[in-house]
């Protein structure tokens, strides 16, 4: 790949702030302290977490690096950074949460496999590039096509980083076509983060950014796209990221039975407080985060202090200044939405949290029903332990 290259080993590795914490060393995973993630709207890329699943790639000349588009189309097309700068740009604000979010109290159910995560892994960003759908028209794909003549159904985004889960070969995912023909689902191909250019923990020079899904998808590092008839074959469509019943264990497992996930589902947590936490009696506030894939907005989030018999409904805000009405245009349609509610605590308690979306969609209430061998998707009712006491604060 000229321009772009992949270390074998983790000796390049970036410098991060010393605020994350690790739950991988090599390759690196890390998520900010929950407290870090309300203290703003737009998560600062420093705090945003890194997913990674192999050594970060380097650029060493961004003049020949290119991205080479082939497939079932009639005119492939190598395309540099200045033909994708000459695309109109698009700020997006967008929310990446990883499948696996939540995974460690998941784990606590009964165990799963995966990088233990809390409830950190995900950040809301400033997404800044050209769209896809515009990219494609570049290889004579209009806007908003199911198929190409040749059968192209899928795009397919592959990476150039090595990863162990693909025997040293790299990081790829597809979408549909229809999505990434249509310029209202806004994906894009962006080469900024937050109106900088993309640091390299997050994709320079290139990732792609698909809004409402699952982190997974919205592949760092973009070396080539393909159209293709059948969605991508790599692993982390086909043996990972899938969604199991809680029955499916690792001896009766079957993939094939399964779609790969693609919109994450309604999700709230509380960030204003830790797990256990210790608090003087009298009123707690209680803020957080709620997040719904597939651009639905949050029509509601309930917040308990009996464990979840009764419920006060929190405030919910994105921008000051800025009444929050969920599907307004007003609104950012793929970004999560703060909430906040002031409650009276006297005694130990469990405070719980959960999001209603514009689809009416509800977090389930418990780990149990959603639980799944690979720990992806815990969306149940957020839970903190208060410990209410005058002296041990
Ligand atoms: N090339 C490449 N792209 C990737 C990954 C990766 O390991 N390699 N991880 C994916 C996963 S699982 C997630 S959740 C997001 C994380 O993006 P971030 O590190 O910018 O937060 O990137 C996705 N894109
Ligand atoms: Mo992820």
């Amino acid at each position: 790949m000229p321009g772009l290259i992949a270390p074998s080993d983790y000796s390049q590795e970036p410098l991060r702030h010393p605020c994350l914490r690790i739950n991988a060393k090599e390759p690196f995973n890390a998520e900010p302290p929950r407290s870090t993630l309300i203290s703003s709207y737009v998560t600062p890329v420093d705090f945003f977490y890194k997913r990674n699943h192999g050594p970060i790639p380097l650029v060493n000349d961004i003049e020949r690096y290119f991205v080479s588009i082939n497939g079932l189309i009639d005119k492939p097309k190598e395309l540099f950074m200045k033909d994708i700068r000459m695309l109109p740009k698009y700020n997006v604000t967008a929310t990446l949460q990883c499948a696996g979010n939540r995974r460690t109290a998941m784990s606590k159910t009964k165990t799963v496999k995966g990088v233990g995560w809390d409830v950190s892994a995900l950040g809301n960003a400033v997404w800044g590039g050209a769209k896809l759908a515009d990219v494609l028209e570049l290889v004579g794909i209009p806007k908003c096509s199911y198929r190409t003549q040749k059968g192209g159904k899928h795009v397919e985004f592959v990476s150039i980083d090595r990863c162990k889960e693909e025997k040293g070969g790299p990081y790829k995912g597809s979408i549909p076509l229809s999505q990434a023909s249509d310029p209202e689902a806004d994906v894009l191909l962006a080469y900024e983060m937050n109106g900088e250019p993309l640091n390299r923990d997050h994709g320079y020079p290139l990732r792609v950014v698909v809004p409402g899904v699952i982190g997974a998808r919205s592949v760092k590092w973009i070396d080539s796209i393909n159209i293709i008839a059948e969605e991508c074959q790599g692993f982390f469509m086909q043996k990972d990221y899938k969604m199991f019943p809680p029955s499916v264990n690792w001896d009766n497992i079957d993939w094939s039975t399964r779609r790969p996930q693609m919109d994450f589902p309604v999700q709230c947590v509380i960030c204003s407080l830790e797990d256990v936490d210790h608090i003087k009696p009298g009123k707690v506030t209680v803020s957080g985060y709620a997040v719904s894939g597939g651009g639905r907005g949050i029509e509601r989030v309930d917040i308990s202090v009996d464990g979840g018999k009764n419920w006060i409904e929190a405030s919910r805000s994105q921008k000051v200044g800025v009444p929050y009405v969920a599907d307004s245009p007003s609104s950012d349609k793929w970004a999560w939405v703060f909430f906040e509610v002031t409650l009276n605590v006297q005694q130990n308690t469990e405070i719980v949290a959960k999001a209603v979306d514009s689809a009416a969609n509800v977090q389930p209430g418990t780990v149990e029903e959603i639980w799944n061998l690979r720990g992806i998707l815990n969306t149940s009712w957020h839970r903190v332990q208060v410990r209410v006491g005058r002296s041990n604060i």
